[in-house]
């Protein structure tokens, strides 16, 4: 009888007074502290009714409290489901209702403006705030810090992470113990990391990527991690020193280079940087290795699948691919009008099949069925290649997809949003190059004839309702929109007028 995810990232660290979370202010949470507290939220759920599958969801900022959260979830057989702390009340209304979710844990900062969205679904309202007080922590402060570990099996859920979709409509992505524990798994063999490793983690938790990837990792190997609210470019380099490992989105290495601090001295000690979310730049790869000496590790994933490829540890990692397969996890490039697989060279669709690949999308048989083939494989909608030498590269998305920052926009949701706005024809939203964040968003509107759009009301409708990362950076009115003889838009045409905008003005 077991619980895999649990016995093998947690259980196995119970009674060590090794080092687990190094905090900004110099404090440090021991192993069997973190545990103690995960116990502690394992019976506060219990108390509160939440059985085994039940979903919790929890939009509170990022700290070691929310982590003995998820912890407590894992052990309790509940179903983990972080939001992006960004989202407003208007686009948590959604995640709550559509997840049922048996628990709705948010910052005690935002209780009144979400105590409808609760109401509205009879889901049990608690909070938790970044310095680990609220009424949830009250709850746990009086809890026992020994659980009996509820039994899952590899295939039932831990997490439930909403992705954006195409059509504007956020899916639930099932991810169950095993794709969970087989990808920390075959990262930490893959990245060599240990029970020596210090991992400087300054990425959102609500993310596959700071989640899973950099926290499983760590738990699984026995390491341990400072632990920071957010990427803050002054502390992150104060804590460098104390670092073996980091892991980012370009965005935190490229801010880094930006700094000339940021040099030889300071990163020598560095065992490796891994990066991840959206492309690394050819360019900033080599600018980080003449600054450095340090060839960052590129790795490709999804919330869907967590790491799919990765650069190798040892041999070659080449900048502007994103390596080769993880193990046990097969990579075909497919043909986006037949399915048929492509020969090594060409460009097509990137499918993965492995036991990372998630379960499905919570209650969206169709949407499951349309991506996720009955043969295993799951198709990414990113266009790939695959050289002779068999590293793949990401070279394109048949999806229309923005990332920004590492946070991934859906141009048709910003659409159906503009689209409902007084005055407003139609829009367009597009992603165009930008010096910090990679890309970022451009909305192109059409007004309604006679009508003449009110841009502050519009922005300050954006504002109100749509997460700031998701924010267009710039609205632009055409008095069309450029179409093909089929009348779909031509976003490229847009693409390309506008794919300076951002950019400083030359010289
Ligand atoms: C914040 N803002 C952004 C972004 N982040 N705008 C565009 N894109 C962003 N990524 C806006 C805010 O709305 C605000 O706007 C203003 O910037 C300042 O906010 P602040 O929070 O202070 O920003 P920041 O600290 O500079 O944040 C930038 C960041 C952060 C450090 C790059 O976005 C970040 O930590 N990104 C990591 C994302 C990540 O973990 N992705 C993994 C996804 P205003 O002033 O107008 O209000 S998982 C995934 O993709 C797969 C599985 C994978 O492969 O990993
Ligand atoms: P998400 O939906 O947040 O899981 O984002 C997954 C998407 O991020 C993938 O489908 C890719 O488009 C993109 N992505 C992740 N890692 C990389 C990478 N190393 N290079 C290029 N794109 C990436």
């Amino acid at each position: 009888m077991s619980n895999p995810l649990f016995d093998a990232l947690f259980a196995p660290h119970a009674g060590r007074d090794t080092a687990f979370l190094h905090h900004a202010d110099g404090q440090t949470t021991t192993h069997t502290a973190f545990l103690e507290e995960a116990a502690r939220y394992a019976n506060a759920l219990v108390s509160l009714g939440v059985a085994p599958g039940d979903r919790v969801a929890v939009h509170i900022q990022k700290s070691p409290q929310a982590l003995a959260l998820y912890a407590g979830c894992v052990q309790s057989g509940a179903v983990f489901l972080p939001l992006n702390t960004a989202y407003t009340p208007a686009e948590l209304a959604y995640f709550v209702a559509d997840s049922e979710a048996a628990l709705f844990v948010c910052d005690p900062a935002e209780e009144a403006d979400l105590t409808s969205v609760a109401t509205a679904n009879t889901c049990p309202l608690w909070t938790l705030a970044g310095d680990g007080t609220g009424t949830l922590a009250d709850l746990v402060g009086r809890q026992d810090t020994q659980f009996d570990t509820v039994v899952r099996d590899a295939d039932d859920l831990a997490a439930l992470l909403y992705t954006s979709g195409t059509t504007g409509r956020s899916k639930g992505a099932m991810l169950t113990h095993r794709n969970l524990l087989s990808n920390a798994q075959a990262l930490v063999r893959g990245w060599h990391f240990t029970a020596e490793d210090v991992l400087l983690h300054a990425l959102p938790i609500f993310h596959s990527h700071g989640l899973f990837v950099a926290s499983n990792v760590t738990l699984l190997a026995g390491g341990a991690m400072i632990f920071l609210p957010k990427f803050d470019l002054e502390t992150v380099l104060d804590h460098l020193p104390k670092a073996t490992a980091m892991m980012g989105v370009p965005t935190f290495y490229t801010r880094l280079l930006d700094d000339p601090r940021f040099d030889r001295d300071l990163t020598g000690h560095m065992r490796v940087f891994i990066s991840g979310s959206a492309p690394l730049l050819a360019e900033t790869h080599e600018r980080f290795e003449a600054r450095t000496r340090h060839r960052i590790l590129e790795r490709y994933g999804m919330t869907e699948t967590s790491m799919n490829t990765s650069n190798p540890y040892e041999g070659e990692r080449r900048a502007g691919t994103v390596g080769f397969p993880l193990p046990e996890i097969e990579v075909k490039v497919c043909d986006p009008d037949t399915g048929a697989t492509l020969p090594n060279g060409e460009i097509g669709v990137l499918e993965v099949r492995g036991p990372n690949v998630f379960k499905g999308y919570w209650r969206m048989p169709e949407k499951t069925a349309q991506e996720l083939h009955a043969d295993g494989f799951f198709v990414t909608g990113d266009l790939a290649q695959i050289d002779a030498d068999g590293y793949v590269s990401i070279v394109g998305r048949g999806k229309d997809l923005i990332i920004s920052g590492g946070f991934n926009i859906y141009p048709k949701e910003i659409e159906l949003f503009l689209d409902a706005l007084d005055g407003v024809q139609e829009s367009a939203v597009i992603g165009v190059p930008h010096p910090d964040f990679g890309e970022s968003v451009v909305a192109v509107l059409v007004a309604q004839s006679g009508a003449t759009l009110d841009l502050p009301r519009i922005e300050a409708a954006l504002k109100r309702d749509l997460a700031g990362f998701k924010r267009p950076r710039r609205v632009e009115i055409l008095s069309a929109l450029p179409r093909n003889s089929m009348g779909k838009v031509q976003k490229n045409q847009l693409r390309e007028r506008y794919q300076r905008v951002f950019q400083p003005v030359d010289g």
